[in-house]
């Protein structure tokens, strides 16, 4: 069986003080997911920061990291819908225009720590169906349960093209499902048939939860925006070894590793 391995090198959240190595700057983010490519990952989901290391939207900063990111290396792009907390939904929404092969879709609005992450059904559903025309495959972001429903929902309503759906299991945020196996069994239970699923594990059980997902049949992802540490008080010196350490995780429960042609159709990202 093959795993599909998607590097998260940025987020929204952290910054350089928290972990000199991540990347904010469009060339940084390249390298780092040129190199995470070269160790395995098949998909790169991107957040945007401006010079000052800000999250952003702006399109042309997307634009200029896609286009760095095509020269480097034929990784299958997902840019990011959240982007930040601070930035207004319809700014948010526009990243799709560049028709990246992916993109998230949140689909609530929620608690995000001590924030709020505005997800406004009128909009969410504008978007569903923005993304539906311009052919961006959206991944769906389940935070808690009744997120899967949200999603369903727009499934129903037609917004969603379900060959297959594609969701990520969000667990750990302040505000969403905490990271526990047993919140990931609840949700990997009421997964519709043929879904495609990840785990996002933030935080300290990153890595056993991923380790449960793999065995669970899931997908991975791995990088600096779902944690900072390669083990308790020790940094990860980049993406990198955290890719490297998905890859070999995968490999010693026997599966292969999809590369990109596998993972379009594994995805159904069409061609
Ligand atoms: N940062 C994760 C908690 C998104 O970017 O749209 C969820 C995430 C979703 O990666
Ligand atoms: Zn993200």
């Amino acid at each position: 069986m093959s795993v599909v391995i998607t590097v998260a090198p940025t987020g929204p959240i952290a910054s350089k003080e928290d972990n000199p190595h991540l990347p904010t700057q469009p060339e940084e983010i390249a390298d780092a997911v040129a190199g995470a490519h070269a160790a395995g990952a098949a998909v790169a989901h991107i957040h945007l920061r401006d010079a000052a290391h800000r999250p952003t939207a702006d399109p042309a900063i997307a634009r200029r990291t896609m286009d760095l990111i095509a020269e480097r290396c034929p990784i299958l792009v997902q840019l990011s819908t959240g982007v930040g907390l601070s930035v207004p939904f319809e700014e948010r929404a526009a990243l799709v225009e560049l028709r990246p092969r992916m993109a998230t879709l949140n689909p609530c609005t929620m608690s995000f720590g001590a924030g709020e992450f505005r997800n406004p059904p009128a909009q969410v559903r504008r978007l569903a169906a923005r993304m539906r025309e311009l052919g961006v495959k959206p991944e769906l972001e389940i935070y808690d349960t009744g997120h899967l429903d949200a999603c369903l929902r727009l499934r129903d309503e037609g917004l969603l093209d379900d060959e297959p759906l594609q969701f990520s299991i969000v667990l750990g945020v302040a505000g969403g499902m905490a990271a526990t196996p047993d919140n990931l069994l609840t949700l990997v239970r009421r997964l519709p048939e043929n879904a495609v699923w990840q785990v996002i594990a933030v935080g300290r059980r990153n890595l056993e939860l991923t380790a449960i997902a793999l065995a669970l049949g899931g997908n991975a992802r791995a990088g600096l925006e779902d944690t900072l540490h390669l083990r308790k008080g020790e940094l990860s010196p980049g993406n990198l070894p955290l890719v490297e350490r998905t890859v070999a995780l995968a490999r010693s429960l026997d599966l292969q590793i999809a590369g990109v042609e596998e993972t379009t159709s594994l995805l159904g990202l069409g061609t």
